[in-house]
Formats: C-alpha cells, structure tokens, sequence
C-alpha cells in the first residue's frame, strides 16, 4: 500500500451514520459435540473472540474470530482490543480509511498472522454497522447477485471417522438437501483413502458432488499419486494438497494431479492469493474471512480471482459469508460449517441444497449475547 489515497479525502461524510464510539470484545469458548480430527488438526472445542464496533447512535456492528480449542484466542483478542482504536472515532462508513491504517499500523509486525485476523474481525464488525445502521444487507449494498447460494455440505466426514460413520453421514448429509458434500484424506494408506471415497461414493450416490480435502498432509508425490487413484469416483476438487508454505510443491502437485486444486484457506489476503496464483496452484481460491482481511478485503480478492478467472469458494464462517457470496456473481460455492450456530440468534436456511442470502440488514446474523456470556473464558 504505502500511500493512501484515501487519507487526503475530505473527511465529510455524506451518510448519516454517526461514529464509532467503542469497540467491545468478549471470548467465548465452547465444546465440541465430539472430538474430530483431520490430516493436521485434532479438534475438541470451538474458542471465539466476538467484536461489537459501536457508535454513537447505538448501531452495533458484529464479528468474530475463531481458533480451535482456544488457543491463540487471547492473542486474537488482544491484537483487536489494540488495533479498535484505529476505528474508533471513525463512521463505520469509513472502513476503507480504517483498514488502510491498520495495514500500515502492521507493517512491522507483518501482513499475515494475528494482526491481519483482529483486522478482518474489525472490518467485519464495522461493514455490518453501516448496513445495519443504514437498515440494508449487505449484498443489497455491495449489489446483489443472487438470493440463494449452493453449499456443501463440511461439518463431518472426518478423518477421525471410520467407513460406516462416513457412509451413514454421508448419506444424511445429501437427506438433507446437499447437493455436495466434502470428505477428508490424508490416511496414512492410500489405499484406506482410496476405500473412504469409495464409501462416500456409494453412500451419495452419481449426482452429488465429491469434494476431498488433504489438510495438507501430502508431499506433492503423494498427493498426486493420492488423486489418481481417487479420479475414479469423480472428485470435484482435491483441497490444500500440501504445506501451506510450499508455494512450489502445491503449483508441482496441481500440474500432476488430474481433478481440479482448491487451496487458499491458510493464506492471507490479496497478496497471498496472488502467490497461490502465480505458482500455478490454485484452480479454486477458498478465502478464510478471517485471514483474507474481512470483507473488504474478500471483495478484492475475489476481483483479483475474477481477474484471472479462477472463481472463489468462502472457507468456514458460513453465516458471515453469505452476503459476500450475495453478491460476487464469481463465488458461488461456501462451505457449509455449523460450529457458529450457537452463536447466532437467526439460523441459516437451507433449501434444495442452497444456502438462503439473508435480506435482514448488515450480515444478516446477529450475535446470541446470551449464549456468549454463558460461555465467557
Ligand atoms: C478444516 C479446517 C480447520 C478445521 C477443520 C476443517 C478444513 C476445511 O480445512 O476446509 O473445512
Ligand atoms: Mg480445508
């Protein structure tokens, strides 16, 4: 960045919102309902950091991180308790304003990391101000593409499952309505991978699509080897085949592997996207809300993609998401994840296998205060 166009603007504000007086953070944390695990994760309970940007007029303004089992929670919310004082003072209109001095604010301490996820946090915070506080959703505002959005179906199918779990839950999973649903791999034996897609397969039959997701536990070799072997059973895109950091081996195991790459969850921001890109490792950008740099930071990614024309799919945050797939004709894939419902008081609405875009104002999802302070850390 390093200029800032918008610093030399005048700083009156045409829409009557007025300023953010305070910004609220709270942690939350809360279990499981059972122990999952994936090719690197071992997962017990779900840890949030809620964000309230409020203004003057009393609009809030909502958001959230998340960090499995809590950890790194504390520093999330420090990093945002630190960083709100850039939003303070300032019309959640402003948030471009805000985003770019707080991106200037990290350039010591890096663009990736922490500091970029208490930044999403907050501009996820202060974009749901303005359309709450203008009484609009947020797709409506950014330009509404569509009224609902496909989804598959990713709260299970874990590693951690055996055959006849995987099967059965692949087989509720399109009994309500998934058209997709996604499973994940990494087996130590190929050959055991290679039977839980068979089981999946089976279980959902032709028409539903197959997702898999390596959580990169692969070298490219393995991967590769991994995804012909699976290219029989359809697979609409192999995931995060290796290390996030190996920007040349995940470009080696996309060039070898026959089914399309989807990657991007791990990397943050436009620039980490473009890295992907340019190392020829992505035929699917996912971008994480709270690493790509909340929503302002989506939009651009997804332009940048769009640019390219490799189309996005939102990672996690399901709820949060959905205005942005709203409204970027070039996402139209999220994943589905129920972890956040108990957070919210509205309940996403699933209908022949889309996700309804919410019309209520700002995100559409309003935090359960309630459920969150009987959750306090
Ligand atoms: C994933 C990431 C973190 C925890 C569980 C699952 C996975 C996904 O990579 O894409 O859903
Ligand atoms: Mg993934």
């Amino acid at each position: 960045m390093g200029r800032s166009w918008c610093a030399a603007w005048p700083t009156g504000d045409p829409v009557s919102l007025s300023a953010i007086e305070r910004v609220d953070v709270r942690v939350a944390q809360y279990p499981l309902p059972r122990p999952l695990g994936t090719a690197i994760h071992a997962m017990r309970s779900v840890g949030v950091v809620v964000v309230d940007v409020v203004t003057a007029d009393g609009v809030r303004g909502q958001g959230f991180l998340f960090a499995l089992n809590a950890d790194r929670i504390r520093s999330f919310a420090e990093a945002v308790d630190g960083l709100s004082r850039y939003y303070v003072g300032r019309r959640p209109t402003e948030s471009s304003r805000c985003w770019d001095d707080v991106w200037s604010a990290l350039n010591p301490s890096g663009h990736k990391g922490i500091g970029i996820s208490a930044l999403s946090a907050l501009d996820v915070s202060c974009w749901d101000a303005v359309g709450r506080g203008l009484g609009v959703s947020l797709a409506d505002l950014w330009g509404r593409c569509r009224t609902s959005v496909p989804a598959y179906a990713s709260s299970g199918l874990w590693l951690s499952d055996d055959l006849e779990a995987i099967a059965a839950e692949a087989a509720s999973f399109v009994e309500q309505g998934f058209r997709a649903v996604k499973l994940r791999v990494g087996s130590a034996r190929a050959e055991d991978d290679v039977a839980r897609a068979a089981a999946v397969r089976s279980a959902i039959g032709p028409e539903v699509a197959l997702h898999v997701d390596a959580n990169q536990g692969f070298t490219p070799k393995q991967a590769i080897r991994l995804g012909r072997l699976l290219d029989e059973f359809d697979i609409a895109w192999f995931e995060e085949p290796v290390v996030t950091h190996d920007l040349r081996g995940a470009g080696e195991a996309r060039s070898g592997l026959p089914m399309p790459v989807a990657t991007g969850e791990t990397e943050f921001t436009r620039f980490g996207m473009a890295d992907l890109v340019d190392a020829g490792a992505a035929d699917v950008l996912m971008p994480d809300l709270q690493r790509i740099g909340g929503y302002t930071e989506f939009r651009r990614a997804d332009a940048f993609a769009m640019a390219r024309d490799i189309p996005t799919s939102s990672h996690f945050f399901t709820e949060h998401s959905l205005v942005l797939a709203g409204s970027l004709p070039n996402c139209g894939l999220v994943e589905h994840v129920d972890w956040f419902a108990p957070l919210f008081v509205e309940a996403m609405e699933l209908v022949d296998g889309e996700l309804v875009v919410p019309t209520r104002p700002g995100s559409g999802f309003t935090i359960d205060d309630g459920f969150v302070d009987a959750h306090l850390v």
